[in-house]
């Protein structure tokens, strides 16, 4: 299959590239310019902003299915977000439609549902509970996908990709959010290579013991993860404890909740 792959020397660009070209997928990556980057054998690389529609339609032509990774991955100024995250995947649809392609394999986030609490097991329907900006634009580009589905037949899988960082869990939140690399590449590969997907929503972390959604529920491609980041909860019991933060402990979106957070005693009253 030809496959773009966006934001390609990023942090999950650079993991999941591999997986795709092993699998014998043609690939076409993009980054910003300025940005270095290998290309594996056989691949094409591009560089140019996916918010200009020129660059997105020399990205997209030929191309059967898009990974897109590229966007603003944490809480910025809201402009930013707006710009990187919210028009960005709108171009980048409008393209999808003008080139015919057939799925775009989405970069959602668990910070989309991050002010559910931590005792809460989510299933696949959960609600959604945006964390900060960067959690609704992923809100958003979920919306906009299944509307792209509904109404143009451009198929969807949203991943809703957990702590992905090439390591081992950092402290106690990543036992429940934690995707470890060959789940990642697992993940990717049966995001591009499923069959009739529709709109599908999936959850991007590993078998984690601790895990805050319900991984025991099927998903539209299969993804059956391998690795527990349980296996690692002793290292992480023994690290110098993180400063107490109440907030970040009470929500599933750990500190991103705390970011811009008005104490109670400071909220109009009877709020
Ligand atoms: C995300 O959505 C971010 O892109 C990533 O940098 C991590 O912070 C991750 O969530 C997380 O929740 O750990």
């Amino acid at each position: 299959m030809k496959v773009l792959i966006t934001g390609a020397a990023g942090r999950l660009g650079r993991a999941s590239r591999p997986a795709l070209h092993d699998a014998g997928h043609e690939l076409r990556s993009t980054d910003l310019p300025g940005t270095t980057l290998e290309a594996l054998d056989g691949e094409t690389l591009l560089t140019g902003n996916l918010c200009d529609p020129a660059f997105v339609d020399a990205a997209l032509q030929g191309m059967d299915a898009v990974v897109h990774w590229a966007a603003t991955s944490n809480e910025q100024a809201f402009p930013l977000v707006l710009e990187n995250n919210h028009r960005m995947l709108f171009e980048l649809y409008e393209g999808a439609r003008r080139h015919g392609v057939r799925r775009i394999v989405y970069a959602s986030s668990n910070h989309a549902f991050g002010l559910h609490a931590v005792t809460e097991k989510l299933r696949l329907d959960a609600p959604y509970r945006a964390d900060c900006f960067y959690g609704l634009s992923k809100v958003w580009g979920e919306e906009l996908a299944r509307m792209y589905w509904t109404k143009h037949g451009i198929e969807t899988v949203a991943l809703r990709i957990g702590t992905f960082m090439n390591l081992p869990p950092r402290n106690a939140r990543e036992l429940s959010s934690w995707l470890g690399l060959e789940d990642l590449r697992q993940l990717v590969r049966k995001s591009v290579e499923a069959s009739r997907v529709q709109f599908a929503p999936v959850w991007g972390i590993s078998a984690n013991t601790r895990a805050w959604y319900d991984m025991s529920e099927p998903n539209a491609i299969g993804y059956l993860p391998t690795q527990d980041a349980e296996v690692f909860a002793e290292a992480v019991a023994a690290l110098p404890p993180a400063p107490a933060d109440a907030v970040a402990e009470r929500f599933q979106g750990g500190r991103f909740v705390t970011q811009s957070w008005t104490p109670e005693d400071s909220r109009p009253r009877g709020a």
